[in-house]
Formats: structure tokens, C-alpha cells, sequence
């Protein structure tokens, strides 16, 4: 069989396209999110661009740690091999002052941002290993150099994300694995609009510009382990 990728927050937007894209160039995708019609357009344009069937994970990266848990044995299970970890999932949460951020809001950021980084990390490492180019990239923000007022919750748990994923890939160095964080810069999502209403998004990157630079991080031949890419760069 070939490459197996796992990519989260695949419902729409980045994760959609970086889907897509890895399954124009063959791959298996099992396909994460929360909403399950999502999933199934997502995998409507895999089938539309000659991709194989997606496999559909419908969960919640914040209340089903224990789904999240079976991911690397079900999906060695199913496929008999799991290459490649996209975490693209990302929460926002809503823009507001620190002191006032809800605790529901901090659940949601910290769960989907950090905690799901590790959870993922754990159920995945095994069966990268022993794929011949274990790949795992993790989509932060260029938010994290630059705190901003209001964007607390979603800046610090980047942050945290950055630094574990960091640590795992010092960690994993001495194997095949190779572990990196990609800064998009400015995407047309559902994300930046609800950050920025109003805001015109014809002038801005569209998913399908970044999605291939984050699939060619995933690339066997990759040397980079433990950078952060930032797109364009
Ligand atoms: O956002 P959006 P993007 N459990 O909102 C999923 C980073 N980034 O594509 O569950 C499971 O369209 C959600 O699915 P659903 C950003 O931080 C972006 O822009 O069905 N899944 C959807 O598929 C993020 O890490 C910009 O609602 C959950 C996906 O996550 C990544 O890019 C700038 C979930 C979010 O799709 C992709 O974001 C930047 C949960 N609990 C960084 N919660 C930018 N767009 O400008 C959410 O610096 N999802």
C-alpha cells in the first residue's frame, strides 16, 4: 500500500486543501474534524481530483481524548501503516482581553491547540516509526513572535504547541521522523473571517497556495527536522 497521512481540521479550509492535495499525489487520507458533511465534501473533491475514498474520523479533539487515543492503532489497523501527521486543527476562541477570555473558551483553545498537539503525538509516534519516513507537521501562527492584544488564548496555546513539538522532535532525531511546525501566514478561511469581519479576502492567500508547501514538508526526502516553516519561505 502507499502513504497513509492523517491530517485534522480537514472539514474545510487549510486541512481541506492540504487533503486534496495529498490525495492528487496518491495517498490514503483519514480525514479529522468535527463535522461530519465537511468531511464528506472534503472527500468529494479527493474523489473529483482521482483520489482514493478518504477514510472519515468525525471527533471532537476536545471532548473524545479517548478516540483520539485509538487513532495510531485504528489506522494500522485499517491501512496497515500510518506515514504522515498534519495537525491543522486549530481554535481561535473568541478575541478578547485576557481577563476576560471564558473558561469554556480557554478549554477549547488550550484542547484543540496543545492538549490534542499531545494526545496526537502519543497515539502517532509508534506507527511513525515505523513508517520508513515518519512526517509530522503542525500548523501554528506567526502570532506567536508577535503577542497582540486580545489574541491571549490563541497566541499562548500556539506557543505551547510550538515548544512540545519542538522538544518531540529533538527527541525523535535519531529515528526517521521528522517533526516541523508550518506558519501559513494569512489564509481566506473561516477562521480569518470570523477574526477579521469585514475584512475583504479577494487580495489574501487562498488554502490551495499553501496546502502544497505543507505536503512538501511531508516530502521523504525532507532533511528539516524540528523548524519552524513559515509559507513562502
Ligand atoms: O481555519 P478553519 P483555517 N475538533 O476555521 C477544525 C492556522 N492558521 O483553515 O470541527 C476537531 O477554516 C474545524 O473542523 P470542525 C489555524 O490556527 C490560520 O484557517 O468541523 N476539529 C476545521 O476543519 C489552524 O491551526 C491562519 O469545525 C476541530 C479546522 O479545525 C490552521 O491554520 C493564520 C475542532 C479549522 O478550519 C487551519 O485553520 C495563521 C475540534 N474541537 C494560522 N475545532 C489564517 N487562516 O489566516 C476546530 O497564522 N476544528
Amino acid at each position: 500500500t502507499g502513504t497513509v497521512a492523517l491530517i485534522t481540521g480537514a472539514s474545510r479550509g487549510i486541512g481541506a486543501a492540504v487533503a486534496v492535495e495529498f490525495a492528487r499525489r496518491g495517498a490514503q487520507c483519514v480525514l479529522v474534524a468535527r463535522t461530519q458533511g465537511g468531511l464528506e465534501e472534503t472527500d468529494d473533491a479527493i474523489r473529483a481530483a482521482g483520489g482514493k475514498p478518504a477514510s472519515l474520523l468525525p471527533l471532537d479533539l476536545v471532548k473524545q481524548a479517548d478516540k483520539i487515543d485509538m487513532i495510531g492503532p485504528s489506522v494500522v489497523e485499517r491501512f496497515g501503516r500510518l506515514d504522515i501527521l498534519v495537525h491543522n486543527a486549530g481554535a481561535l476562541g473568541t478575541l478578547t482581553p485576557v481577563a476576560h477570555i471564558t473558561p469554556k473558551d480557554w478549554a477549547d483553545t488550550v484542547g484543540v491547540n496543545l492538549t490534542a498537539t499531545w494526545r496526537l503525538i502519543r497515539t502517532c509516534e509508534p506507527p511513525l516509526r515505523a513508517a520508513p519516513a515518519g512526517r509530522a507537521v503542525f500548523v501554528t501562527t506567526g502570532r506567536v513572535a508577535r503577542p497582540k492584544a486580545y489574541w491571549g488564548a490563541y497566541g499562548a496555546t500556539k506557543a505551547g504547541m510550538e515548544h512540545l513539538v519542538l522538544t518531540w522532535a529533538q527527541e525523535v532525531a535519531g529515528t526517521a521522523i521528522r517533526a516541523n511546525l508550518f506558519d501559513p501566514g494569512i489564509v481566506a478561511t473561516q477562521m480569518r473571517a470570523t477574526a477579521m469581519p469585514g475584512e475583504d479576502p479577494s487580495g489574501l492567500q487562498k488554502p490551495a497556495d499553501v496546502a502544497p508547501e505543507i505536503v512538501a514538508l511531508c516530502g521523504p526526502d525532507e532533511v528539516r527536522n524540528g523548524a519552524v516553516v513559515r509559507a513562502g519561505g
